[in-house]
């Protein structure tokens, strides 16, 4: 298992010690981590060990010398590419042949700084693929501005930020830094399984945690976890966690999350110039049918048909940027006595799985005629998400085939609640 090489250049190099501690320090240890930390001043020549000077152009505080960075980078790049005869002079003894980079001539160098690239989990993601960082401790107003340009004439270097907020130097965003990469590489995090549903890692940040007692403080953890229905308890979680992320982190959401609520799309009742885009909607949503029963019913509707059924039912469309995003349609029933027939409830296929479907539904209920005492429904007899959702809204499967052949109906009574006072 290769290591991954880090050389930290700082005028506190006693900032670092937390890297000794806990999962980082046992990699250490484990040689998973081969971490060298420098001191800055060790490449000064003057009494004082001077490493800062006042600000060309005047201005508040002191701007770092160039002269002790690059004398400390060179011995970096000698130390790590050659691992040093002498070890690689950080006095912690470590045999030089295991402190070799191994396969990078250069390191990558990160200088931390607020004007720089945010710093993500993707980028941790990069970095941990890397053989060997180096990373640039600034303080006082910063680094010279051309120490940048002469590393960069020598090895990759790149400029993160850590986060919109200002810090005194760069020390607590490399061990921010370190760690975040470190604990992505092979064998140091315990389980690596836990990687996997982190926040950041997949986008959406991470769900609830609970542990016992089961009832804390008059406080319940959510049946579900109690249950032991591990697909309910994955539904649930991934529920929570597009439910968090919309609530406190919507830029991360991905564009299929984005506003999964009707109220952000523009509705209308269709008209027959929506027929077009309805008959496009309705394929695609139809196309897993196909696959499941071979038949295509609806998907098969031509033009006029889809236009015929614009004009027999109240059909909403809800658009947004145009694009036709959702639909359902109802009407009474033609044959049974107060009931409210609701049908081609559609959406988008990449929009799907985040609720829509179930506001679709109870938007329809909402729909109908104060004199309705029936829901009613008819799906695909194997259509196992439909089923699933319809029942989930209180629907009950009517015995034999449905309105169509291969289909089920469903009805539900209507809830006192959704009659008029
Ligand atoms: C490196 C010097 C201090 C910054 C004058 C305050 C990162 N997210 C972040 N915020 N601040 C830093 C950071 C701050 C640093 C240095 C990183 C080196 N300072 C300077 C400019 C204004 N003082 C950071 N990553």
């Amino acid at each position: 298992m290769s290591s991954l090489r880090l050389d930290v250049v700082t005028i506190f190099p006693e900032y670092l010690s937390p890297l000794d501690l806990s999962l980082i320090g046992k990699a250490r240890r484990d040689g998973l981590l081969d971490l060298h930390v420098h001191d800055l001043r060790d490449f000064t020549h003057d009494r004082h060990r001077t490493v800062d000077d006042s600000p060309y152009g005047g201005g508040a505080g002191m701007v770092m010398k160039p002269g002790p960075w690059a004398e400390a980078l060179e011995h970096v790049v000698a130390q790590g590419s050659a691992g040093g005869a002498e070890g690689d002079g950080d006095g912690d003894g470590a045999a030089a042949a295991d402190s070799a980079a191994a396969g990078a001539r250069v390191p990558t160098l990160i200088v931390p700084g607020p004007g720089g690239e945010p710093f993500t989990q993707q980028i941790a993601r990069e970095l941990a693929d890397e053989a060997w960082l180096a990373f640039a401790c600034g303080r006082y107003e910063g680094i010279d501005e051309r120490v940048y340009e002469w590393a960069g004439e020598r090895m990759p270097v790149r400029v993160l930020s850590l986060g919109d907020y200002v810090l005194n130097g760069g020390e607590v965003a490399v061990l921010a830094m370190v760690e975040a990469v470190a604990r992505l590489l092979p064998g140091v995090i315990g389980n690596a399984e836990s990687l996997v549903e982190e926040s950041h890692e997949d986008g959406l940040l991470e769900y609830p945690v609970y542990t016992k007692p089961a009832e804390w403080d008059g406080r319940a953890v959510p049946d579900v976890l109690l249950g032991g229905n591990h697909r309910a308890i994955a539904e649930w979680r991934h529920e929570q966690r597009l439910q968090r992320t919309a609530e406190r982190r919507p830029d991360l959401l991905p564009p299929t999350a984005v506003s999964t609520v009707l109220a952000d799309l523009e509705e209308r009742v269709a008209t027959p110039a929506d027929a077009p885009d309805l008959q496009i909607l309705t394929r695609a949503c139809w196309a897993p049918e196909f696959a499941r029963y071979g038949m295509f019913s609806a998907g098969e509707e031509d033009l006029e048909t889809v236009r015929t059924g614009i004009q027999e039912w109240d059909t909403r469309v809800w658009r947004r940027d145009g694009q036709l995003l959702a639909s359902v349609r109802v009407r009474p029933h033609p044959t049974q006595e107060s009931t409210w027939q609701i049908g081609r409830l559609m959406v988008a296929p990449y929009l799907q799985g985040r609720g829509l479907g179930r506001e679709l539904l109870s938007y329809a209920e909402s729909l109908a005629p104060d004199d309705v005492r029936t829901l009613w429904l008819n799906t695909g007899a194997k259509s196992t998400e439909n089923l699933r959702l319809y029942k989930k809204a209180g629907y009950r499967v009517r015995p034999g085939e449905g309105e169509f052949p291969g289909t089920v109906d469903l009805t539900k009574r209507r809830s006192a609640a959704s009659l008029p006072a």
